[in-house]
């Protein structure tokens, strides 16, 4: 099982996982170093921070908590998480998006069994989380599965059924966290569609509403233990976080969505985060 790590060695996971991205993209030229950044503490709390029970020796068990991606661009801090836990190999990270590399554009179980799911066309997610939360509960396992969506995302449709059907049947092992950056594909969410006011939304949808800072990795682990301490109702955390976090020149900018750093800027980025 894996362990549960310090605070100190949270953030130096936190560091190295933001450092492989930024190198894996510029070496691919192409990706999301935005909503691969962004999403870096609420992965490394959950696999390191031991709230996900999981086992790099035995990625089948039956009852492993299950981690879904579901905003799949952000796959290259997802790869960096599985290849710093030893899932999949740190070496060939940088072989990010070539013809035959394990480490596709868009996360693909083809290609890394160890994926709960190939993600990639928004709004699926949290559908698929739910139906293997179901799952899990018909078989009376103790697994709990974590549904990561972009705010973008949650504009689609399908999520706010898989929202009521999630609270009608009570499924409370299931865990969504909203990675709030206020940015989607090419502006601000709300210069396109604006999610506010988006906490009594989830709770009019019957859902226990957990609002923090998605960088803050203490406020993190207490959010994920109050989750599993919620009992009949799912539980989503609205993690305010920063697109493009620890790099100066990619934070908030809505450039750095679908644009790979330059070999200067990588320079520059692994000058920041030393
Ligand atoms: C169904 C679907 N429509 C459109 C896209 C293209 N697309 C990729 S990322 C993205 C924006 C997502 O924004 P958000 O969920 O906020 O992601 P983040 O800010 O975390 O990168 C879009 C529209 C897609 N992948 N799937
Ligand atoms: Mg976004």
């Amino acid at each position: 099982m894996m362990r549960k790590h310090s605070l100190e060695e949270l953030q130096t996971l936190a560091k190295q996982v933001r450092r492989d991205i930024v190198q894996m993209i510029g070496e691919a030229k192409s990706g999301h170093p935005g909503g691969s950044l962004s999403a870096v503490e609420i992965l490394v709390t959950l696999f390191f921070g031991g709230v996900m029970r999981h086992d790099v020796s035995k990625p089948d068990w039956p009852d492993r908590d299950r981690c879904i991606l579901s905003k799949g661009h952000g796959c290259p801090a997802l790869y960096a998480v599985l290849a710093e836990a030893g899932y999949t190999p740190l070496d060939q990270l940088n072989t990010l998006r070539k013809l035959g590399s394990i480490y596709q554009g868009h996360p693909d179980k083809r290609f890394i069994p160890v994926l709960e799911a190939s993600t990639g066309s928004l709004g699926q997610g949290l559908s698929i989380g739910l139906g293997m939360a179901l799952a899990g509960r018909l078989d009376s396992r103790p697994m709990r599965v974590y549904v990561i969506l972009g705010d973008g995302e949650i504009q689609e449709g399908q999520i706010w059924e898989a929202a009521m059907f999630g609270a009608y049947h009570k499924v409370d092992n299931l865990v969504a966290i909203v990675d709030y950056n206020k940015l989607q594909l090419d502006g601000f969410i709300k210069d396109i569609m604006e999610l506010e006011p988006l906490v009594p939304k989830w709770q009019s949808f019957g859902w226990h509403v957990i609002e923090l800072d998605g960088h803050d990795l203490k406020a993190l682990e207490a959010a994920f233990a109050e989750a599993e301490k919620t009992k009949g109702r799912p539980t989503v955390i609205i993690a305010h976080t920063v697109k493009g976090k620890g790099v100066s020149f990619m934070e908030n900018s809505p450039k750095f969505h679908g644009v790979a750093p330059t070999k200067e800027e990588v320079a520059q980025a692994l000058e920041e985060l030393k």
